[in-house]
């Protein structure tokens, strides 16, 4: 075997080669992303296996050289000679393209997402991969070298004959990644998503690298916990979260929710495991059965009068969080991006599951459904004065085509692409960046004090808000439903705050409103943040700046620690006059941005932390503020 070559295996190298050749294809880039989703595509076929009901825990090891072993308790990949291929079934698993997911038949495969391509283009790109199988007493190994078998399927050794299982160790290949060194974080946030939506499944992860650590992922209570979890860190409304099940039409349904004190929407959809960002069939089975439901309770338990207008599911749905997760056989993805599920028969199976039992629980918790009904008016309510704030704005836009905010400075440059606007923290900074910046591109939008948390705002106060309309008309872009891109009319939008924590809060209340408002802003990469240097160092007249304790250090080492330099610690954007600030924050040449990133393949650390992190509570805010830089990840200068 490897030797000889039949025309399967030819048409197989060329199947693995084609992988090789356009990588993107497959797994979408070969950036972090990419690398990442190598690890997703091994780790989904032992959730299958769980999905079975024949694995209860996988492990996933981050080993010393960035190689990564995922090792589960299931049956182990078929080591049978499969007839047509005339080779290993384990082998067709890992060099036949799309060969993957096929054996067994039916049930639910995590595989069919996105890049949903198999164990096949894992190999293809690793520089090598070895899988080993336990079963009936045998251990079973084989190498592969970028795809191709470099050993035969042999028994390496013996087990214990109760043993069972996969394990796969494999090292992405350095010839076709850009980044080839794994972020624990990333890999952690994905598996525990993961553990959350697979009630029982015990998930480990493990960094054998410098750093060594270890997190374990099991949740008895599944999506349950994972509104818990969401909802860490604000108040719920009530204790209990509200949980129905059901399979209708082979379509097996799961909803977990809980209200918060909030006023946003938290709503998570999955299709097996696989986040659905654009929503579809489940998420609209779910709205109609939550708004129906919710009224016909309200009704007849005289919650809302005869004379009263019913409550709309926008009024119910303030301040919810919930996760609903659905397995379905033939998952069909639509939508521009392929991330919205179109099977028409999940739309009936949530709207009946949920009905059924949410109807039940409201019958058995009247205390929950009071509460519920309460907030839902209040929401109605602020929505009924938000919409006359709004239309009044809407009519000044469409009769005097809105003034621009007084405070803004505004470039003279009428080109949107070249424009930019730097949204400053108080009003010293903010007339230091007026002198110091280039007037034909940059604007200048000073803010005062603190902005208005819009987590915990009604809108109709958002609206009222002065800072909060003065971005609104700066960008040019409306908000929500109103959002239009084409309007914009700064290509960047850059955030400018003094580098301490009172900097870092303001930056992460403006994330916030951009990112509930006009998330498509931060989706197409026009959100940045400033970096002033936190350091100024003086010597023989030369001067350098710091933008972090370790580069202080780095340039100490350069030019010598003695008392002939002055350094000078930053306290903010406002010890530096606007030369300084020209030259080390603002001039395209020579500052540093970073660029607010979102990822829609998981809940990304950005939505955790902003539903985790942003309420009420004292201890996770601060948690989060240490943390800050940790959702910045693309380095742009
Ligand atoms: C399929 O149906 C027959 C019995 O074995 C089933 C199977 O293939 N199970 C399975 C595959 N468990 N784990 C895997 C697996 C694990 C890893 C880490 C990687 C791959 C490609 C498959």
């Amino acid at each position: 075997m490897g030797t000889e070559y039949g025309a399967d295996q030819i048409q197989i190298l060329e199947g693995l080669e084609a992988v090789r050749k356009r990588p993107g294809m497959y797994i979408g880039s070969t950036s972090a992303r990419g690398l990442h989703h190598l690890v997703y595509e091994i780790v989904d076929n032992s959730v299958d296996e769980a999905l079975a009901g024949f694995c209860t825990e996988i492990e996933v090891q981050i080993n010393e050289d960035n190689s990564i072993t995922v090792t589960d308790n299931g049956r182990g990949i078929p080591v049978d000679i499969q007839k047509k291929a005339g080779l290993p079934a384990v082998e067709v698993v890992f060099t036949v393209l799309h060969a993957g997911g096929k054996f067994g038949g039916g049930g639910y495969k995590v595989s069919g997402g996105l890049h949903g391509v198999g164990a096949s283009v894992v190999n293809a790109l690793s520089e090598w991969l070895e899988v080993n199988i336990y079963k009936d007493g045998k251990i079973y190994h084989q190498r592969y070298e970028r795809g191709k078998a470099v050993s035969s399927l042999e028994v390496a050794g013996t087990c214990a004959s109760d043993l069972h299982g996969t394990q796969v160790i494999f090292l992405p290949d350095r010839e076709i990644f850009e980044e080839t060194v794994y972020d624990y974080d990333t890999l952690r946030i994905r598996l525990q998503e993961t553990a959350f939506l697979t009630k029982a499944l015990k998930i480990t992860l493990k960094d054998d690298r410098e750093e060594k650590r270890e997190k374990i992922f099991h949740y008895e209570g599944g999506i349950k916990e994972f509104v818990t979890y969401l909802n860490k860190g604000k108040v719920p409304l009530y204790d209990q979260v509200i949980y129905c099940e059901g399979t209708r039409d082979k379509v097996y349904v799961e909803v977990s929710m809980q209200h918060n004190d909030s006023y946003t929407e938290n709503i998570y959809t999955f299709v097996n495991n696989i986040n659905t960002p654009e929503g579809g069939t489940h998420l609209t089975g779910f709205r109609n059965a939550l708004t129906k439901t919710f009224n016909d309770y309200a009704r007849k338990n005289k919650l809302l009068k005869d004379s009263e207008p019913s409550l709309s599911g926008e009024d119910i749905r303030e301040g919810l969080t919930s996760i609903i997760s659905v397995k379905i056989e033939e998952p069909q993805f639509e939508g521009q991006t392929k991330q919205k599920l179109g099977n028409s028969e999940a739309r009936l199976a949530v709207d009946s599951v949920v009905s059924e039992q949410l109807t039940y629980f409201l019958e058995q918790n009247p205390a929950v459904a009071k509460a519920m009904c309460e907030k839902s008016i209040l929401a109605q309510r602020a929505r009924a004065a938000a919409r006359k704030a709004r239309d009044l704005t809407r009519r000044k836009t469409a009769l005097e085509n809105m003034t621009l905010p007084g405070k803004l400075a505004d470039c003279s440059n009428k080109d949107p692409e070249k424009c930019e606007i730097y949204i400053v923290e108080g009003d010293s900074a903010g007339g230091s960046a007026k002198t110091a910046r280039s007037r034909d591109t940059q604007a200048i939008l000073p803010l005062r004090g603190k902005i208005l948390n819009v987590e915990k705002a009604r809108l109709d106060k958002i609206y009222g808000n002065a800072e909060i309309k003065a971005m609104i008309t700066a960008f040019g872009t409306g908000i929500h439903e109103d959002f239009d891109i084409s309007k914009l009319r700064y290509n960047k939008i850059i955030i400018m705050t003094d580098a301490d924590v009172d900097g870092a809060h303001i930056s992460t209340l403006l994330l916030t409103f951009l990112y509930r408002f006009m998330p498509e802003l931060i989706r197409q990469g026009h959100v940045y943040l400033a970096q002033p240097p936190l350091y100024k160092i003086e010597k023989n007249k030369r001067i350098w700046y710091a933008y972090s304790d370790g580069e202080l250090n780095d340039i100490l080492k350069e030019i010598g620690r003695d008392n002939n330099n002055k350094i000078q610690r930053y306290k903010g954007l406002g010890e530096m006059d606007a030369e300084q600030l020209w030259e080390t924050t603002m001039d395209p040449e020579r500052r540093i941005l970073l660029r607010v990133n979102m990822d829609d393949d998981v809940i990304s650390e950005l939505d955790l932390t902003f539903t985790t992190l942003m309420g009420d509570q004292v201890e996770p805010r601060r948690e989060f503020i240490e943390a800050n830089a940790r959702y910045v990840k693309n380095l742009d200068i």
